[in-house]
């Protein structure tokens, strides 16, 4: 530790701040090479892609290294509030790229690489994505991550570390075909592993009670199978900041309790077999998005990173002070959904039953700290966990939550006399429906409960949550409910995905842009500016080529697209809610005009989807050959293929969104009001300077608002109307009503698409009819058709769209997760920024 103390007081006493490592192109290229020959001990004849990407790697992780280190030393010397975001996703993409430009070192970067006849875009291509998250929720703990080092905030996110991550979809007639992420594969620069950091995760067991000779009763939980969470560390840059902060996330080892002697070879090989067993905790991500899960080692990942998390952040707090008082003022723990929730039960038990906190002050505390975020109202994503599942894996804190249920209902009783209807209603369990549905904890009104705020995503959502989801809760606790519309960050999303859009914004209004979004508003003037137009159309051209170019790779340049023709993108997860069903009837009912009037003059169009479904989703599958099938015979047809197409790109993740979102014209965005809690993509979109197709969902209204109705495509059923209609809602009545409609289903029904299996796709017919059309495709069908027509109309004159794309990115301002991250800031997690002084390293 003398060591230690020369090493942070030597740091400290630096004057003047002069890196180790040079930020010049020079030193760049000597660190590169350096890199290629001693960490990967390779020469000109032996290097490949991988090298490459490795050596430019390492040579950008040691331009972090030294502010990570001074960042943290600057956060405990500040005595700092520290923000925790626990999320059982973070979908991070590509890393190299992000630091390069969060680091401002692109140009020295590209110097130093084409030097030695290297593209730093090709080397770039090179890095797998960190596919550790299936969608907008695993990308928004992303996007926070770099807003909050960006605001110089003390923030941590902590995961798992999964050795697979989503799968990689491949598309095999016209079929999702997963295939596992093993992404770690060639070894990953980015992450340090921390062997050092090591902590026991219990399981099983029972729990006993005795006296603790205060007169009160203590808790032991006992003979329990343990696990040992090791932590992996990953920096995360801020921009225009010296602020670094971590990523930590957890991978499961087996614990050394095996290392006794054994009595027999079966003992051994079991031993050894349990181990992996212990091992696969950290295995895989579960695909699923918006849809609960209710396996045992799905549970068995939630505790285990909330386990080895608390443990953590009670270490760091120990580290400085003797007693729990300060607890909330020195930790803010948010919740990413209900996947984390089990922290309340965790957080209780460690001061009830390790720190001897009386339970009072206990509960005080844990709900001081925790905040909980809801990004869902679709009853199959909300959390429940059997009784007896829970009761089995986490004995002691089923107890736990128990008792957090008497005193809370006990608090209700009081409240709210006779009203058994209502304690029912926010028991935090669910009674038993015999050969329906077993008893279980509900983990919302778990996490409402032990939390001083609860939030939503957007304005809509969170007015829902209060209506209908929460509405018990809104009305006991109307304190505790806020909304913190959801953001994402302009330096990957436009920055680094866009760089030709990025240097055009700011020549004409300087790069204030990269930290304070609203300085997009001064962009209005240029809207009007026909030098600027053109140039805002040639960039967007560029965008559409580099799209094409994706294209041609995928199918071997046997695709042709027409670059002239409109870019209409729906790219997100594959979800009946999501309703691309709708877009691909769109789609349909242009081919079918196209058919029966060959010479109608329409509007050429390409539309692109792209997303994975659920592997135990199947009508999601399903949909995904549709769309192919479609995609097959419009495609194929030489009546209709200069004029449409049909394009479904396999295998969507981040680094693919970054190659569409430049090239986009028009962004897909109609889920059925009121189920898209947000949406991320459709930020994303706008701010890339395309315009929306979409209904007042989520964020699309707050979009609607900052854009004017005049730069957006609203259309469709709006949740009041959804509410009204749904009692009586009949969709034979616009099957029968509806020609083109009616076409439309029996193509499908007849087999057109599926001509060697003509009942194929029934099952989606059934859903829209027979099922109930649960959303509404075909009551906003012929609304979202006409909508079509105004956007077809609009692009006819390429100066007006060219307008209207230019004002969407201006009024995007808003939408960056810095101002997302600021108001949790300020009103959730009551943080303040420490930034990070190389130079004089004072606090
Ligand atoms: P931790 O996980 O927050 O404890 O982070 C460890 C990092 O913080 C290391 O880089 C340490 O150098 C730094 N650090 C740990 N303890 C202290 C301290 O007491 N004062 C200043 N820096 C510290
Ligand atoms: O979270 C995003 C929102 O923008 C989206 O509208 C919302 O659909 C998405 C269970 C989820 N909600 N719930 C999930 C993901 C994984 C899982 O296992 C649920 N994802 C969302 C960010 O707020």
């Amino acid at each position: 530790s003398e060591v230690k103390t020369s090493l942070s007081e030597s740091a400290a006493n630096l004057s003047a701040y002069e890196s180790y490592h040079g930020l010049t192109a020079e030193a760049i290229q000597r660190s590169f090479l350096d890199h290629l020959e001693f960490t990967l001990a390779k020469d000109r004849f032996t290097v490949t892609h991988l090298d490459q990407y490795l050596a430019l790697a390492y040579a950008v992780r040691d331009r972090l290294i030294e502010r990570w280190l001074r960042t943290q030393d600057t956060y405990y010397r500040a005595d700092a509030k520290r923000v925790y975001y626990l999320s059982m996703e973070f979908l991070m993409g590509r890393t190299l790229g992000n630091a390069i430009v969060n680091l401002n070192l692109k140009e020295e970067c590209r110097r130093a690489l084409l030097d030695l006849g290297y593209r730093l875009e090709d080397i770039q291509e090179t890095e797998p994505d960190a596919g550790l998250g299936n969608g907008g929720l695993g990308r928004l703990a992303a996007c926070f991550l770099d807003s909050m080092a960006t605001l110089a905030l003390p923030g941590y996110g902590y995961g798992i570390r999964y050795e697979y991550g989503i799968f990689n979809q491949e598309i095999k007639d016209g079929e999702q075909v997963e295939q596992p992420d093993n992404w770690l594969r060639y070894g990953n620069p980015w992450e340090i592993a921390r062997p050092e950091v090591l902590y026991p995760v219990h399981y099983y067991g029972e729990v006993v009670q005795f006296p603790n000779g205060n007169g009160k009763i203590a808790h032991k939980w006992i003979k329990t199978e343990t696990v040992l969470a090791m932590a992996y560390d990953t920096p995360i840059p801020g921009y225009g900041v010296q602020n670094v902060n971590t990523l930590r996330l957890w991978s499961s080892k087996a614990s050394r309790e095996f290392d006794f002697h054994h009595f027999n070879e079966g003992d051994y090989i079991s031993a050894v077999r349990s181990k992996t067993e212990s091992e696969t905790i950290s295995k895989v991500l579960y695909p699923n998005d918006n849809r609960h899960s209710g396996k045992e080692l799905r549970l068995k990942q939630e505790y285990f990173f909330v386990a080895a998390t608390l443990q953590d952040i009670i270490r760091r707090y120990k580290k400085t002070r003797k007693t729990f008082d300060e607890f909330p003022d020195k930790v803010a723990i948010q919740l990413n959904d209900t996947h984390p929730a089990i922290a309340i039960a965790e957080l209780m038990r460690i001061f009830l039953d390790e720190e001897n906190i009386p339970w009072e002050k206990a509960w005080e505390l844990t709900q001081a700290t925790i905040a909980y975020t809801n990004h869902t109202v679709l009853p199959e994503a909300l959390e429940k966990w059997t009784v007896e599942l829970l009761g089995k894996v986490l004995p002691r804190h089923l107890e736990i939550i128990y008792d957090i249920n008497y005193h809370f209902l006990r608090d209700v009783r009081v409240r709210y006399p006779n009203n058994e209807e209502l304690v029912q209603r926010v028991s935090l369990v669910e009674e038993p429906v015999p050969g329906i549905r077993p008893k279980s904890i509900r983990m919302a009104n778990l996490a409402i409960v032990g939390s001083h705020r609860v939030n939503g995503v957007a304005a809509l959502h969170t007015e829902i949550l209060k209506r209908d989801l929460f509405r018990d809760f809104a009305l006991m606790f109307p304190e505790k409910f806020e909304n913190k519309t959801n953001g994402i960050t302009q330096r990957r999303w436009l920055a680094c995905c866009n760089p030709q859009l990025a240097s055009l914004i700011t020549e004409a209004i300087g790069d204030k842009w990269m930290t304070d979004l609203y300085e997009m508003e001064k962009l209005i003037p240029f809207a009007d500016d026909p030098g600027f137009r053109q140039a805002w159309q040639k960039v967007k051209q560029d965008g559409k080529d580099i799209l094409i170019e994706v294209v041609n790779q995928t199918w071997k340049h046997k695709l042709r697209i027409d670059k002239q023709s409109l870019f209409d993108c729906q790219v997100k997860r594959i979800h009946e809610y999501k309703r691309q069903l709708l877009n691909l009837f769109h789609a349909i009912t242009l081919y079918n005009r196209l058919r029966h009037q060959p010479n109608l003059d329409i509007v050429p169009r390409t539309i692109f989807f792209s997303g994975k479904a659920a592997p135990g989703y199947r009508l999601a599958k399903l949909i995904i050959r549709l769309i192919n099938a479609v995609a097959d015979i419009i495609n194929h047809d030489v009546v209709t293929r200069d004029r449409l197409r049909v394009v479904f790109l396999p295998n969507y993740r981040v680094s693919l969104a970054e190659k569409i979102m430049p090239g986009a014209e028009l962004s897909e965005q109609i889920s059925t009001a009121g189920m898209e809690a947000s949406g991320t993509g459709n930020m994303k979109f706008a701010l890339n300077g395309a315009l929306t197709i979409g209904t007042l969902d989520g964020a699309n209204i707050e979009i609607a608002e900052e854009v004017g109705r005049d730069n957006i495509f609203i259309f469709g059923l709006t949740v009041e109307e959804i509410a009204k209609l749904k009692p009586h809602y009949s969709p034979w009545d616009y099957f029968h009503s509806d020609p083109e409609l009616n076409e439309i289903l029996n193509m499908i029904g007849a087999g057109y698409f599926s001509p060697l299996d003509k009942e194929l796709f029934h099952p989606i017919l059934f859903s829209l009819l027979e099922g109930g059309d649960q959303y509404f495709v075909l009551a906003d069908y012929r609304a979202y058709v006409e909508c079509q027509e105004r956007v077809a109309q609009a692009y006819l004159d390429q100066d007006q769209w060219t307008r209207k794309s230019i004002l969407n990115t201006a009024k995007m301002g808003k939408f960056s997760s810095d101002r997302t991250i600021q108001e949790y800031a300020q009103s959730i997690w009551r943080v303040s920024p420490v930034p990070v002084n190389m130079v004089t390293c004072e606090v």
